[in-house]
């Protein structure tokens, strides 16, 4: 049963909760695990064995960082590099180093939903890179984009890194990339990691750990909801659940109500009850491969002029041009 006392939003994350807690079956977006307590996990997560993704993808611009930096440079007039949902930018570092060393004129532009993050990226390239021009812009991926001035007439290279896109399902990623492609002038470059497929078990380790840190971040959108719009989940009443369909690639995550329950939301006046085993459905994380990352670029307005990947082909990067 479900009781709605009022319908006015602060914000859209109140709204996004109204919206998926009020829906059948329920769910919650996963840009929401993101504040100064998800950052820290997805950290942890990052440095987990089972969470293969960004070593992989380290390993790939650790290998080839003279090649994918050539390309970027290409004719050698200044560019700004910008990157959508930067992080840590642990490994964008290999390629802002290689740049810098080049002697290549450009200035890195990170975006992130997270300022929290982008303050420690801006502090630590600082430490590590002072010579280099840093300008951050804190929104998320749509946001950013309409921030990226399409007649600014200086060349743009686009990072979109660590298969950051496989949160959004097909339609959503072909949109979005197509507003980028719209974006971008003849000339501009787009530099795309998408995790592949591969042994489905593999995939489930990377997403169901043994020590619980992706559970404690999946519930993470849970706790933000308590603290931010005074609510009582109890974290404990729900289990993470993860499960990948090899067909069509797409990870699934959810939360899982372990017992009957009725949960009071104060900032939105909702009561949201829950049967046992209800679900939450939180997070896509999509696994592509060449068949599939060649339609997406092709129906965005895409070509795909390089690619480079790990030894065991688990990552890929490639490199998109517009049409
Ligand atoms: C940051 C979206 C790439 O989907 O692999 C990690 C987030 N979720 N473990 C991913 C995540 C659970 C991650 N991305």
């Amino acid at each position: 049963m479900q009781t709605q006392l009022t319908t006015s939003f602060d914000t859209p994350f109140e709204e996004e909760v109204y919206q998926g807690l009020m829906a059948y079956p329920k769910h919650l977006s996963s840009k929401y695990f993101y504040d100064a307590e998800g950052d820290a996990l997805f950290q942890q997560i990052m440095d987990m064995p089972e969470y293969y993704l960004t070593d992989r993808e380290f390993e790939i611009f650790d290998t080839y960082k003279q090649e994918i930096c050539n390309t970027f440079s290409s004719g050698g007039e200044p560019f700004n590099l910008i990157e959508l949902g930067a992080g840590d930018g642990k490994k964008t570092k290999i390629l802002l180093k290689q740049l810098v060393d080049s002697g290549i004129k450009f200035t890195y532009e990170p975006i992130d939903i997270s300022q929290n993050v982008l303050d420690g990226l801006e502090n630590s390239l600082k430490r590590e890179l002072p010579e280099l021009a840093v300008a951050t812009q804190q929104g998320t991926y749509f946001e950013a984009l309409k921030k990226i001035n399409a007649k600014d007439g200086t060349r743009k290279v686009i990072l979109f890194l660590g298969s950051n896109i496989g949160n959004l399902l097909h339609p959503q990623a072909i949109s979005f990339l197509k507003q980028v492609q719209g974006l971008m002038a003849p000339g501009d470059l787009f530099f795309i990691g998408l995790d592949q497929k591969k042994h489905p078990q593999t995939i489930l380790d990377a997403y169901n750990d043994p020590t619980g840190i992706t559970a404690a971040f999946n519930k993470n959108v849970l706790k933000r909801i308590n603290t931010e719009l005074q609510a009582d989940f109890d974290l404990d009443a729900f289990l993470h659940w993860e499960v990948y369909d090899p067909e069509s690639g797409t990870a699934k995550s959810y939360l899982v109500a372990n017992s009957p329950q009725t949960v009071n939301i104060k900032k939105l006046g909702l009561t949201v009850g829950f049967k046992k085993w209800e679900t939450i459905h939180t997070e896509i994380s999509q696994k592509y491969d060449d068949e599939t990352v060649t339609w997406l670029s092709e129906k965005s307005g895409f070509r795909i002029t390089e690619q480079f990947t790990d030894v065991d082909g688990q990552f890929k990067n490639y490199l998109f041009e517009k049409r």
